[in-house]
Formats: C-alpha cells, sequence, structure tokens
C-alpha cells in the first residue's frame, strides 16, 4: 500500500543533475568527520519511508536499502522516534526497545559490511501527531496550540490532534528519551545520531515562536525557547560524546505549519551554542522553497561563520551548486534527499555524470521492496 504525504518533503525537487566544465571534484574527495573516516563528502538525508514493520521495527528490508546505499560519505537514517509519544506518522520506526535495536542492528551491520557510515536521525514529533497513533492520548507541544498540518493514520490523512502542552515537570522525561535512545543507537552499531531539530518537530516547536507561548524558562526569550533544542543535545553527547552528535535545523522551512517572527537572531544564538558543544557537524536546510540559500531571505552565511565545527548544506543542491558550495568554502559536505532514493550509486552516477532514475512518487511511503530496494544500479548505458 502507498502512503503519500503532502507537503513535508517537497522542498527538494530541482533542476536536474549536469557536470559544469568548472567542476572541482571536492565532493568525491575524503573526509575527517572527528573521529570517523568518510569516503566522500556526500551525504544521504534523512528520507521517511513508512515501511517499519509490527514493533515500529525497521523494515527486514532496511538493511539491504541503507546497504545498496553505503557509497555516500556517510548515511543519515530516516527519522526515528525516541519513545512511544514521539510518533506522528504510522510504520515510522523506533528505537526504543530491544526488538527495535535489534532491527537497527542489521542496518549498521550492513552499510559497515559495504564500507560505509551511518547515523540516526533521532526524533520527537511533538505536536505533528494524532491521537490514534499515541494510545489515545493527545500529542504533546510547548502550548496548546494545533499544528496546521496532517496526520497519516489507519491508512488515511486527517488533520492533526489537538495537543496538550508539556508540564515544566515532564520536560525532564523528554530530555531523558534522547539520552537512553541515544545510548541505545551505540549498541544498534551506529556511529553516531543526528538530534532532528527540523521541520517543524518538537525540538523546532520549543524554538520557534508561533508554536512556543510557554512563559516558563522554556518559552518567552530567544534563551528559553532554545532551551530544549540545547538540553536535548547536551544530553546527548553527554551520553555518546559530542564527536558522535550531530544536528539538523531548519531555520525558514515552513513545515507542518511552523513558524517564527524573527528566525536570524534565533539561530544565530543556537548555532553559538552549538559550537561551544564541540558538536561533529550541523546539517542545515538552506531554504524555505526548492532553492539554495540564495533565495531564501536568511543569511545561512552567519550559521556556517558561527560554527567552527563541520557544515553540512542542504535543500535544492545538484552536483553544480555542491560542488560551488565546497569550492567557496560554504559548507564541508552537501546532503542529497529524494535523488538516494532512486539512485542508490547515486555518488558513482554524480561522478561520472551519468543520468539519473526518477523517483516514484507513490511508493515513496509505505509498501515493501518496489520503490524501496529495487532501484537500478547504473549500467554500462546508463
Ligand atoms: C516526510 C514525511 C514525513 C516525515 C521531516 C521526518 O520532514 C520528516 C518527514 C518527511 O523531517
Amino acid at each position: 500500500m502507498a502512503i503519500i504525504y503532502t507537503e513535508n518533503d517537497e522542498y527538494h525537487v530541482r533542476k536536474p543533475y549536469s557536470l559544469e566544465p568548472d567542476v572541482t571534484n571536492k565532493l568525491f574527495e575524503p573526509y575527517s568527520l572527528g573521529d570517523i573516516s568518510l569516503s566522500n563528502r556526500v551525504v544521504m538525508a534523512p528520507l521517511t519511508r513508512s515501511r517499519a514493520v509490527e514493533g515500529l521495527v525497521p523494515n527486514p528490508l532496511a538493511a539491504l536499502y541503507y546497504g545498496q546505499r553505503a557509497t555516500a560519505g556517510l548515511i543519515i537514517t530516516e527519522a526515528t522516534q525516541v519513545s512511544e509519544m514521539a510518533q506522528g506518522y504510522q510504520n515510522t520506526p523506533g528505537l526504543y526497545t530491544a526488538e527495535q535495536i535489534a532491527g537497527w542492528r542489521k542496518v549498521t551491520d550492513a552499510v559497515h559490511d559495504a564500507g560505509g557510515k551511518i547515523f540516526v536521525q533521532l526524533w520527537h514529533v511533538g505536536r505533528v501527531s494524532h491521537s490514534d497513533l499515541l494510545g489515545g492520548k493527545a500529542p504533546v507541544a510547548p502550548s496548546a496550540i494545533k499544528a496546521e498540518t496532517m496526520s497519516f493514520v489507519n491508512n488515511s490523512f486527517v488533520p492533526t490532534s489537538m495537543p496538550r502542552a508539556l508540564e515544566l515537570s515532564e520536560i525532564p522525561d523528554v530530555i531523558e528519551s534522547f539520552r537512553s535512545t541515544a545510548r541505545n543507537a551505540i549498541e544498534a552499531g551506529f556511529d553516531g545520531v543526528e538530534v532532528h531539530g527540523a521541520n517543524g518537530y518538537l525540538l523546532d516547536q520549543f524554538s520557534k515562536d508561533g508554536s512556543n507561548h510557554r512563559t516558563d524558562a522554556y518559552g518567552g526569550s530567544i534563551e528559553n525557547r532554545a532551551r530544549l533544542l540545547l538540553d536535548v543535545t547536551k544530553a546527548v553527547v553527554d551520553e555518546i560524546g559530542a564527536g558522535r552528535t550531530g544536528i539538523r535545523l531548519s531555520p525558514v522551512t515552513p513545515a507542518n505549519g511552523i513558524s517564527d517572527s524573527n528566525p536570524q537572531p534565533l539561530f544565530n544564538y543556537i548555532t553559538e551554542q552549538l559550537d561551544g558543544l564541540k558538536l561533529a557537524y550541523l546539517h542545515v536546510i538552506e531554504g524555505a522553497t526548492g532553492g539554495p540559500r540564495d533565495n531564501a531571505p536568511f543569511d545561512f552565511g552567519a550559521l556556517r561563520s558561527r560554527f567552527h565545527g563541520t557544515y553540512i548544506a542542504n535543500n535544492g543542491y545538484d552536483l553544480a551548486l555542491a560542488d560551488k558550495a565546497l569550492a567557496a568554502n560554504d559548507a564541508d559536505l552537501v546532503a542529497f534527499g529524494r535523488a538516494f532514493i532512486a539512485n542508490p550509486d547515486l555518488v558513482a552516477r554524480l561522478k561520472s555524470g551519468a543520468s539519473l532514475t526518477d523517483l516514484d512518487q507513490a511508493t515513496l511511503y509505505g509498501g515493501g521492496e518496489k520503490g524501496y530496494t529495487d532501484y537500478p544500479f547504473m549500467t554500462s548505458d546508463a
């Protein structure tokens, strides 16, 4: 059965890839990400596929799917729940039970056997959920403000449920769920974790003033709104080490009804704080729509210059734009999303200038091997 989510993933579409005459090919050079060596600077971005099985364990085909894509310098997995309350769509995987850890172990083994590196993206959806996914409970959020977006549950689209505001006394449990799931990630064999601070989910809901109307230590000023994201990141760093911890942010992406009245100072502050934590990387979705950073009313260079660790750029990059960004030192690594779904050998294709297979939208979410593990590798006539 094919699931199609309407709006979350539509901002990655761009013109076809092409080789420009002045390409430097820096993208294909190795890179040291802290203690981890990457064979190239192409990152597979996190991509929700909604194929988890009973118990929200990764699909048995996930090992093959990620193993096929192990020539990426670094794979970041699909968003993965840190607890039962963290789920917002059906069939997205978790990493908080022994069965889920065992399921992910097969994935990390497959990627490592194929010579790749893999981080897991840790996710709490907050208000972007429906009570039918949460045992009848209301989703949790910074404030009781409904997300103007849809949830996918019982095989159909429904408006998200009205959330309830988290009590101050409940916040330590949320932080703890990220910490314990980071520990599970190491047990499952991951090279590290990426905290999902983007796309209108819980941590982004706290950071941005459209969704956070709290009056306690987690609301109001920039420092207060950024507190949960930073507390969570510190807890993960404390548990598994800064060298194994990355984070993804989307300062201006309007995903899942999120908004902030003044994102530049907010994200300048967040980035300065993250820089102090010496994280493995900062992964930024650079834009509000399909274009690269130039099209956005936001200075992404201000984040790049505030963060002294590895900067991963994402959003509408093709080979030429990626090459340009690396040559200009605007980024260290570039993450490609949708192109990796239909092109398991994306790195080889980019390197050789080969054509890319188109993505089949109908098999993006849900289902089995069709549109998951059956996309072709390059042949000599590609
Ligand atoms: C597409 C569909 C469902 C979730 C995100 C985790 O936007 C997602 C997502 C994308 O970060």
